[in-house]
């Protein structure tokens, strides 16, 4: 059975631009949110990275494509629950605050906590790539602040199994590869048993 890391997000908070660095492959990003319309794959090592299309709002796209995104995402992730190693929920954490207050203030549940909390309840692991964090003036004040928008009592610092701060464009990825490189299977493990 494959192993999958899956990268899962609102459009434009950069998931593209991450699974090119961790997996290599050239897929497209772009500025413009509805950039990957399919899921990519890529194989590293033993496990398949995928890159899903943005789940909610895409430029130049229809409610029932978005709509339909949006299904096909969440049946994956049910359909697939158990070759699932990790779910990367990327965020655009220069402005997840402020787009998760403007819904709450509506009266709806934000896209992304509603995300988050779905891949919770499926019982896989999930962390949340804090993507961005190099257009984020105060991060402690900033992650705060989202730990507590997604159920996680601050300090953030208490979660760093769980929220990752990254700047994908620049290439700061660390925090995220070591929480990946926890969930590997160890090399070789089940083939010498
Ligand atoms: N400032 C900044 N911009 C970033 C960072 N990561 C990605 N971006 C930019 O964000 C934009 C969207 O990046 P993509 O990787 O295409 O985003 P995506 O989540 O794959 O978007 P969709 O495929 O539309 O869902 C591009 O202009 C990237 O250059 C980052 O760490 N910091
Ligand atoms: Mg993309």
């Amino acid at each position: 059975m494959t192993s999958e890391i899956v990268l899962v997000g609102r459009s434009n908070v950069g998931k593209s631009t991450l699974f090119r660095l961790l997996t290599g492959k050239r897929v497209r990003v772009g500025r413009r949110p509805g950039v990957t319309v399919g899921p990519a794959r890529a194989v590293v090592g033993n496990v398949v990275y995928v890159d899903m299309p943005g789940y909610g709002y895409m430029k130049g796209a229809g409610k029932k494509v978005q709509e339909g995104t949006k299904d096909f995402i969440v049946r994956r992730f049910e359909e697939k629950t158990e070759e699932i190693l990790l779910a990367i929920q990327v965020i655009d954490a220069a402005s997840f605050v402020e787009i998760a207050d403007r819904w709450e203030e509506r009266g709806d549940i934000p896209l992304e906590v509603e995300l988050f909390e779905f891949l919770t309840e499926l019982d896989l692991a999930v962390v949340v790539a804090a993507n961005k964090m190099d257009k984020v003036k105060d991060p402690d004040a900033t992650l705060d602040e989202i730990a507590e928008r997604l159920g996680m009592l601050p300090p953030w610092s208490q979660w760093k199994d769980k929220i990752a701060p990254i700047s994908a464009k620049a290439g700061d990825i660390e925090p995220l590869k070591e929480i990946i490189r926890s969930r590997l299977p160890s090399r070789g493990g089940r083939s010498q048993s």
